[in-house]
C-alpha cells in the first residue's frame, strides 16, 4: 500500500527541474497577459482621457482632437441616466513585461462626473486613473482638476454609494475600494520644463508644483490605506503613458 503512494508521490526536486526546464518565468509573463486589470480613467473635461485611450489602442502620436470630439453621453430611453460606454480591453507594454488593462472612455463634463462613481463601483476597479492637466497652473482660478479629484475622493472618504447602479451591484460593492490609485499629469509636452525633466529623472516628479494643489487629497487618500503614485505624461505625443501606468501597477 504505502509503495503504491510513494510512487504517486512527485518528487519537488525533480518537479522542479521540469518546470524550470519549461521557463517556468517565460510561462508566467505570457499567462500574465492574458489576466486583465479593471482600471477606471477619470478626470476633468479636456484633460486628455480620450487621447490616452486612442495612444493606448495604437501607440504613436494622436491627432489632436477638437472641441467636437469631447466626449459625451446620450441618455438611456426613458432614463434620467447616461448610457454607460462599452469597455474595451487594451494591451500595454514596458520593459518587455505587457499587460492587458479594460477600460471605457467616460466625459470629464460635470454632468458625466456620477457615471464615473458609477462605473467604478460597478466594475469594482482595481486602479483608478485620475488625468489632470496644468490647467491650474496657466490660471490659477481654474479649479476643473482639483474639483475632479475631489469628487472623487469625497466618495471614497464617505463611502457614498452611487444611485442607479442596481442593488445587487450596491451589494456586491459594498467592502470595495480601488486598490492603488495613479494621477496623471498629462500634456507634459507643454508644461514638463528642463527642470521639470530633471525632477522627473530623479523620481521626485511628486515635488512640482502641478501637483500641489492636491497633497490635502493624498492625505486623505493615505488614511484610507489606498497608495497613491503621481507621475507625469504626455499622451497625444505618447511620452510616458504605458511606462506610467506600468510603474504605477508594479505592485499587482
Ligand atoms: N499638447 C498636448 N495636448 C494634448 C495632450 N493630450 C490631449 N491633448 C489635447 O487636449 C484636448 C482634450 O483632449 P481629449 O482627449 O479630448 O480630452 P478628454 O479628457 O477626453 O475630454 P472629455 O471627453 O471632454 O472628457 C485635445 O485637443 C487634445 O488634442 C498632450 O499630451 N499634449
Ligand atoms: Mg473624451
Amino acid at each position: 500500500m504505502h509503495g503504491s503512494w510513494g510512487e504517486l508521490m512527485v518528487d519537488p526536486v525533480s518537479a522542479g527541474v521540469i518546470v524550470a526546464a519549461h521557463g517556468f518565468w517565460k510561462v508566467l509573463d505570457w499567462a500574465g497577459k492574458f489576466v486583465t486589470h479593471n482600471v477606471g480613467v477619470y478626470g476633468a473635461s479636456e484633460a486628455g482621457k480620450t487621447t490616452m485611450d486612442q495612444q493606448l489602442m495604437t501607440e504613436g502620436y494622436v491627432a489632436p482632437l477638437g472641441e467636437n470630439e469631447r466626449t459625451h453621453h446620450k441618455k438611456k430611453w426613458l432614463s434620467k441616466h447616461y448610457q454607460m460606454p462599452p469597455t474595451e480591453p487594451k494591451r500595454i507594454k514596458s520593459e518587455g513585461i505587457s499587460k492587458t488593462l479594460v477600460s471605457n472612455d467616460i466625459g470629464g463634463h460635470t454632468q458625466y462626473m456620477p457615471m464615473w462613481i458609477q462605473d467604478m463601483y460597478k466594475r469594482r476597479v482595481q486602479t483608478l486613473v485620475i488625468i489632470i492637466d496644468h490647467r491650474h497652473l496657466v490660471d490659477r482660478n481654474n479649479t476643473d482638476n482639483q474639483l475632479a479629484v475631489g469628487y472623487i475622493v469625497d466618495y471614497l472618504i464617505n463611502r457614498n454609494k452611487p444611485k442607479g447602479i442596481g442593488l445587487f451591484a450596491r451589494f456586491r460593492s459594498r467592502n470595495w475600494q480601488p486598490k492603488r490609485i495613479l494621477i496623471l499629469a498629462n500634456k507634459a509636452d507643454l508644461w514638463l520644463d528642463e527642470d521639470g525633466y530633471s525632477q522627473w529623472e530623479r523620481g521626485l516628479i511628486s515635488e512640482h508644483q502641478i501637483f500641489e494643489p492636491f497633497k490635502e487629497s493624498l492625505h486623505q487618500l493615505h488614511k484610507l490605506h489606498i497608495p497613491v503614485k503621481v507621475d507625469a505624461m504626455s499622451a497625444s505625443v505618447g511620452w510616458n503613458v504605458d511606462d506610467a501606468l506600468m510603474r504605477g501597477f508594479n505592485d499587482l
